[in-house]
């Protein structure tokens, strides 16, 4: 098999046109505003409301400071239920919001928290539930949302990875209480950093955009303990740009997909996690199951490695094993069997629109060339 010539990643940021950039950057020079609720950021702001198809959408500085946003927003208390089973930012803004995690499994199919699982870890101090829609497929959202009500719980969804995913047509950042987005660069949609919120109840939207700038209320009065989690004209100027390219991006990710899909069936031990449907177009998940693949998922990863190709295990390690979780009793691996599994077999490939459906057939090709073949190592 030959390597590919150059390194192929997880993924590769979508970028607009240097020009297309440009004629945004003219705006912001213009003006002469660089942050603080310029006229391009509160554009993208409404951009971005109706396309996520959402009352309410406010822009953070990240996915994280928006996780943190949305956590005090709520003016929550002790204890928040999660899943291991995402980015360590999930579980870091519960800590460093004051709260505990108690980390709870997720089901085996979509990989997501397991509304089955939730009532049993619900004490006096749950105050919340923060679930994950993992790679952007979503949650059980109607029966976490169910529980939710039925507890007097408030419902934070990180929907990081979630872009323009829906269940049912409904789009996702209408679930729950609250539900932030990340657009890191690596996110299908980006603006080098940032991220959003995104509500349906009107009260949400005085305590979120104050929290964002400081908890200032007017220049007279800092009214809550908040942070700056603003996002700067540049970052929206960019925005903007690589919003007239999503289109685009999406359909030769859809092809992509397709490809991986056709192209990957049938192989015994292989099983693909991403969900059919109305997801993100953010990953394309793949589980190896090594006793029937012939290779483990560490094998299968260092053979692509060495083929120039390299994908990405996450969520591996769980977060529930990250120092400063791992000690918790919710964290201990018996306790989330479903999960502990799922982080040894995942394998995310390569997703990006310039990798083509061309290229993606030919890592399908090294994967099938690499199965059952021993290790070098
Ligand atoms: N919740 C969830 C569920 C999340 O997944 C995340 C972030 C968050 C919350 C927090 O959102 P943010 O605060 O980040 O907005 C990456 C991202 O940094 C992170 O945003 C993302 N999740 C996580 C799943 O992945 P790394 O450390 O794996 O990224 P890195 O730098 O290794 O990038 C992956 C590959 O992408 C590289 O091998 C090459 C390519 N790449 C990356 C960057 C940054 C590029 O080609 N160009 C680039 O500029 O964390």
């Amino acid at each position: 098999m030959q390597p590919f010539d150059h390194p192929v990643q997880v993924t590769q940021p979508l970028l607009p046109a240097p020009e297309r950039y440009a004629e945004w950057l003219h705006e912001v020079w213009d003006s002469g505003r660089l942050t603080n609720r310029g006229a391009l950021h509160d554009r993208l702001e409404e951009t971005l409301r109706e396309q996520l198809g959402v009352p309410y959408l406010s822009l953070l500085s990240s996915g994280t400071t928006a996780l943190l946003v949305a956590l005090r927003s709520l003016d929550l208390a002790g204890e928040v239920i999660t899943t291991p089973f995402t980015f360590c930012a999930t579980t870091h803004a519960i800590a460093w919001s004051g709260l505990s995690p108690v980390f709870c499994d997720v089901e085996p199919v979509t990989l997501n928290l397991d509304p089955e699982r939730i009532e049993a870890l619900i004490t006096p101090r749950t105050s919340a539930i923060l679930a994950v829609h993992a790679y952007g497929t979503p949650c059980d959202v109607r029966a976490i949302d169910a529980i939710a009500r039925r507890h007097g719980l408030r419902v934070i969804y990180d929907a990081a990875a979630a872009f323009g995913a829906a269940v049912d047509g409904v789009p996702v950042g209408r679930f729950g209480d609250i539900s932030a987005f990340s657009f890191h660069a690596t996110k299908l949609f980006s603006t080098a950093e940032g991220g959003c919120l995104t509500h349906a109840a009107a009260d949400l939207a005085e305590p979120v955009r104050s929290l964002r700038n400081f908890g200032i209320a007017d220049t007279d009065h800092v009214a809550r303990i908040g942070l700056n989690g603003k996002l700067s004209e540049l970052h929206a100027a960019f925005g903007l740009a690589v919003l007239e390219r999503l289109d685009g991006e999406r359909e030769l990710r859809r092809q992509i997909v397709a490809t991986y899909r056709r192209e990957l069936a049938d192989l015994a031990g292989l099983s693909i996690v991403t969900a059919a449907g109305a997801t993100s177009l953010q990953y394309f998940v793949i589980r190896i199951e090594a006793r029937a693949f012939g290779l483990s998922r560490d094998e299968l990863q260092r053979g692509l490695n060495r083929l120039n190709v390299f994908p990405r295990k996450y969520f591996h390690p769980l977060c529930s094993q990250a120092d400063g979780y791992r000690q918790l009793p919710s964290a201990a691996p018996r306790h989330l069997p479903v999960a502990t599994r799922a982080a040894e077999e995942v394998l995310c490939l390569p997703l990006y629109g310039a990798l083509g459906s061309t290229g993606a057939a030919r890592i399908c090709e090294m994967i099938r060339g690499l199965r059952g073949k021993p290790d070098p190592r």
